[in-house]
């Protein structure tokens, strides 16, 4: 099937759609037992991801289990550090460490040009799935946000408030805009290189653009986002791209306006009727059922997937979580969620 016909980006170019294309954040990982089980095979997280036999098997596990529309390459936001020459781990059961950038000197050993080779198995996932995907199915490249991926090179780990990368931001903004600037250079020719090796849709995830003042967020948010988002289209200008800032609240229609992005991906927070009357007709929504909901199920869980169809079906609207899939959620309730929507 032609890419401009398929569900996901036909939603993107602002369609509405008879029923809205579905899939999930994190729809492969740990709450599946096939994916616990080809982790098994791999020596650590990263290795899995750098191994394409191993990439590409388990982003193909829940297309195959689900009847989703689109499949999410399996990779991570924290590849591009680990590119860029930073020594970046993920020890098991506790998610990433780092080795923490804190100063001027520590950013001369950052280096763009080491990311092609390095992320080289990354594209090879890409080849091989635009291959062995079912024709009707979108394939979705992505990376982090520059300031999430920052945050996590500043801070060292997850589960931190960012308080370190963020007084850096207010007290040297000049050398801290130089590690934005190379994450914008490092992820720009990424996506351009995801596309080229046959990824149809991107999405950029800034998981901690949430704890930022309106300022910050013109500043790290929306001014980075921007020039990639121009950057990639430089190149291919047809190639949809979504925006994942997490908890941006009000924020969202600054977001849209001012990076040139066709899609929001909105966390669960967002109140369904401002989403509808001001966020709708600016781009297509993707989101945004509770990922806690979906851990639950039950009628709590039938009632809220109602509910968003009900409030954003009329627009340009693709099904999805306000945050990644939680390990212990049952996979049957992901069924069932994909069901409701398809019915
Ligand atoms: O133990 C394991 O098997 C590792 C768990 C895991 C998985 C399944 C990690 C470690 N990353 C991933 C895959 C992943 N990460 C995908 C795959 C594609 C899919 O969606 O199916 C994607 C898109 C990501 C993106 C990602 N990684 C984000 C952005 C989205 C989000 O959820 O906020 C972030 C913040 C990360 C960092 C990261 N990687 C892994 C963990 C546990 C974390 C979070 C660390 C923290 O607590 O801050």
């Amino acid at each position: 099937m032609k890419t401009d016909r398929k569900l996901l980006v036909r939603a993107l170019r602002g369609e509405v759609l008879d029923r809205p294309p579905v899939w999930f954040m994190r729809q492969a990982g740990r709450y599946l037992p096939e994916y616990r089980e080809t982790r098994k095979r791999a020596k650590n997280f990263l290795h899995m991801c750098y191994t394409p036999e191993l990439a590409v098997e388990v982003t193909l596990q829940p297309v195959r289990r689900y009847d989703l529309d689109a499949s999410i390459m399996f990779s991570d936001i924290l590849v591009i550090p680990d590119a860029l020459g930073q020594k970046v781990e993920f020890s098991a059961g506790e998610g990433p460490v780092l080795e923490p950038v804190r100063r001027v000197s520590d950013l001369n050993g950052l280096h763009v040009k080491g990311c092609p080779d390095r992320l080289s198995p990354v594209l090879e996932v890409i080849r091989t799935l635009r291959r062995e995907l079912p024709p009707d199915k979108t394939l979705i490249g992505f990376a982090g946000a520059p300031w999430t991926v920052a945050l996590y090179m500043v801070e060292g780990r997850g589960g931190t408030d960012g308080s370190t990368a963020r007084r850096w931001a207010y007290r040297e903004p000049k050398t801290f805009s130089r590690l934005v600037d190379i994450l914008v250079e490092a992820t720009t020719g990424y996506l351009i290189a995801q596309i080229e090796s046959g990824a149809e849709v991107l999405q950029l995830f800034d998981s901690w653009s949430g704890v930022l003042s309106e300022t910050q967020f013109e500043k790290w948010v929306i001014d980075p986002t921007r020039r990639i988002v121009e950057g990639v289209h430089a190149v291919y200008p047809h190639v949809p791209i979504v925006g994942f800032p997490r908890g941006s609240g009000l924020m969202a229609c600054a977001f849209i306006r001012e990076t040139g992005v066709q899609g929001i991906n909105l966390d669960s927070g967002a109140p369904l009727l401002w989403v509808r009357e001001s966020v709708q007709p600016l781009a297509t929504v993707q989101g945004n059922l509770d990922n806690q909901v979906l851990a639950s199920g039950g009628q709590a869980m039938d009632d809220e997937v109602h509910r968003i169809l009900n409030m954003l079906s009329s627009g340009p609207f693709v099904f999805n979580l306000g945050h990644g899939i939680v390990p212990d959620t049952p996979p049957e309730n992901v069924a069932r969620v994909v069901e409701l929507v398809r019915r």
